[in-house]
């Protein structure tokens, strides 16, 4: 367990802090992170998860659940099917990201101030060309701020695969290991890397590209400075939720506060990663989040209710 678990654990005393249901990374897995700047968390949800995690994808395509309202930076595009703000019509979605196995890897790479910024249902359609060119997330001014090795991280992404993108031009996520280190040559408001995509138009890869190649059930985590694309699909639709998630303190992308119903049907501890303190909140909880070990301990599925 690294160090920042384990006062985390410490902190608040053994008769008010439940057991956590989630274990930190190993100190491993997280130099790993830190220096390539992506976690492949392989089989994180099992085959029934998967199937509800379909289910909902098809209950979103069946109901065409309405998404949240243009901003000019959007690039949607037709071949795909992105659902901003999923949690507000899919209640499901609380078992992905309430899930121990996701909650302990996102409290090693945020610390425990932890905060969902957005879910999107993702169905990527077939394509000849690549589905989304070298960008990072988060706009111009996150895209420039690095952080220095030992740093905690501020907005991550966690991919959840529901489909199979093991094979190549299954619209497999595409990524640049340690490039969350680097700032692109030339910074634009839309993120997108200039000196990357002139070549990729021309279907050439930068030699230190990886393909991710990923199976159903598994979980890609990434920061928002990690140089990233989406390869053609000429396969299969492609399945995935992607859930972003940043510090307490940041502003959410896809909502400005979860409605009263959709926040009632939540764990206390995925109410708070909602940026949830109650009726009465101060100011000051969303720095110094009141019993964070404790909120963060337990979700659902160890009876955190
Ligand atoms: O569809 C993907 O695999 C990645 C999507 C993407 O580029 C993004 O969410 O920023």
């Amino acid at each position: 367990m690294h160090q920042q678990a384990a006062d985390a654990q410490r902190a608040e005393g053994t008769e008010e802090t439940p057991v956590p249901d989630w274990k930190p990374l190993s100190d491993d897995e997280l130099r790993s992170y830190r220096a390539n700047g992506y976690l492949h968390l392989r089989g994180l949800f099992d085959a029934g998860a998967v199937e509800r995690g379909r289910e909902i994808l098809r209950t979103a395509q069946e109901r065409a659940t309405p998404t949240i309202e243009h901003h000019e930076s959007f690039t949607d595009r037709a071949h795909t099917l992105r659902v901003r703000d999923a949690i507000a019509h899919h209640p499901e979605l609380a078992e992905f990201l309430d899930h121990p196995g996701l909650i302990g890897p996102l409290a090693s790479v945020l610390g425990m101030s932890v905060q969902v910024l957005g879910t999107e249902i993702f169905i990527r359609g077939l394509h000849e060309e690549p589905l989304e060119s070298w960008h990072t997330d988060g706009g111009e001014y996150l895209q420039r701020v690095r952080l220095s090795g030992a740093s905690s991280d501020l907005q991550v992404k966690a991919q959840v695969f529901l489909s199979d993108t093991s094979e190549d031009d299954s619209g497999n996520f595409l990524m640049i290991p340690g490039s969350h280190h680097r700032m692109p040559r030339k910074t634009v408001p839309n993120c997108y890397i200039e000196e990357l995509n002139g070549p990729f138009e021309r279907g050439e890869l930068p030699s230190d590209a990886v393909t991710v190649r990923a199976a159903p059930g598994d979980v890609l985590l990434f920061p928002y400075s990690l140089w990233h694309a989406v390869a053609r699909n000429t396969r299969q639709p492609r399945q995935t939720f992607i859930f972003r998630y940043g510090q307490l303190w940041h502003r959410p992308h896809d909502y400005l506060q979860q409605p009263p119903e959709v926040l009632a049907r939540m764990s206390p501890r995925l109410r708070r990663m909602f940026g949830d303190f109650g009726d009465d909140p101060h100011p000051t909880d969303f720095y110094k989040p009141p019993a964070q070990q404790r909120v963060m301990a337990q979700g659902a599925s160890a009876g955190g209710r």
